[in-house]
């Protein structure tokens, strides 16, 4: 009635903004995302009838904000009756700072959950029950690239290519740890009802996904490189025209993608991806990765670097 799971977060090179269902958490676009090695979240679910009710712990401390969606994720899994959960959490890289902390916690969560609940589950259930908790969690149930489609009524994931066919590396340049002042959750909502450009955006989706798609195929990093970066500026675009605006950058976010800039300026493929924080993720061949780390880490403003391969999915690392 124990479990462990490990769950690395991704990273999405063609975003999701939007839902179309809140309910059933549905997204409005698809998604392209990266499965990162390097960064991980680790997860010990405890089923215990002798608890009153579920606790959490993240990175040993209490995490009394966090519990309710975990127990939500817990119950999808395993149903409501279910004994309460003792859970541990454990992530090696900053929390709610735009860094898909969520999408590797829900990720673990629903493997941990199900091991220690006995159920048995394919990869695709797990990934819609991810999906339910966090709409990027989906995709870090599979490594390598990783498409979530936008088709049927439900949340459908697939591998598009895995991390040795396509060998990528990402240089994540932190510029602040501090957690984001809107969650994406309701940033997203904010964006639907008032941008001006989020049925532009919606509409625009699935081009950039095909696009994005053949690149991956093709193993072409120009083409990915270039749709992936308009793919990013347009949802950041969709976000500045929100009202309240939602702008996540910080000055050193511009200095880094002036950084990426003068790299690809020099012949290094590179290209960079933010998400809904001021972090930046520049994706590179693994022979440049050196370059890259280098010049980020002494661009104004960046604290520290990571760099990372592109990882496996959520999995069990042991249960009793
Ligand atoms: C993504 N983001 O595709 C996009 C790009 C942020 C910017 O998925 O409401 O935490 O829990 O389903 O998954 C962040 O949103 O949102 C996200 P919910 P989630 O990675």
């Amino acid at each position: 009635m124990r479990a462990t799971a490990i769950a690395q977060p991704n990273i999405a090179l063609i975003k999701y903004w939007g839902k179309r269902d809140i309910e059933k958490n549905l997204p409005a676009v698809g998604s392209i995302s990266i499965t990162l090695d390097a960064l991980h979240t680790r997860m010990n679910v405890e089923l215990d009838a002798g608890l009153d009710a579920d606790e959490l712990s993240v990175n040993g401390e209490p995490a009394p904000a966090m519990l309710p969606r975990v127990s939500a994720c817990i119950d999808r899994v395993l149903g409501a009756n279910r004994d309460s959960a003792r859970v541990k959490s454990d992530c090696n890289f900053p929390i709610a700072a735009g860094l898909a902390s969520s999408a590797s916690s829900f990720a673990a969560a629903v493997v941990a959950a199900a091991a220690a609940g006995g159920r048995e589950a394919g990869t695709a259930t797990l990934a819609s029950l991810a999906g339910a908790a966090s709409g990027s969690a989906a995709r870090s149930l599979y490594g390598g690239f990783v498409e979530l489609g936008n088709r049927a009524d439900d949340i459908v994931v697939e591998p598009l290519a895995s991390a040795e066919e396509f060998p990528l590396k990402v240089v994540v340049a932190v510029t602040t740890t501090a957690s984001k002042p809107v969650g994406s959750t309701e940033a997203m909502e904010i964006s639907r009802r008032t941008s001006p450009f989020y049925a532009n955006w919606v509409a625009g989706q699935h081009d950039d996904l095909a696009t994005a798609r053949r690149a991956i195929a093709d193993r072409n990093f120009a083409a990915l490189a270039s749709i992936a970066e308009h793919n990013c500026l347009k949802m950041h675009s969709v976000m500045w025209a929100s009202r309240p605006a939602i702008v996540y950058w910080n000055s050193a976010t511009l200095n880094c993608l002036q950084t990426v800039r003068a790299l690809q300026a020099d012949g290094v493929d590179v290209f960079f991806t933010i998400d809904a924080g001021p972090q930046v993720k520049a994706v590179c061949e693994p022979a440049c990765a050196a370059a890259v780390e280098g010049a980020l880490a002494a661009t104004d403003g960046v604290a520290t670097t990571m760099t990372s391969g592109l990882g496996p999915g959520a999995r069990v690392e042991d249960s009793e």
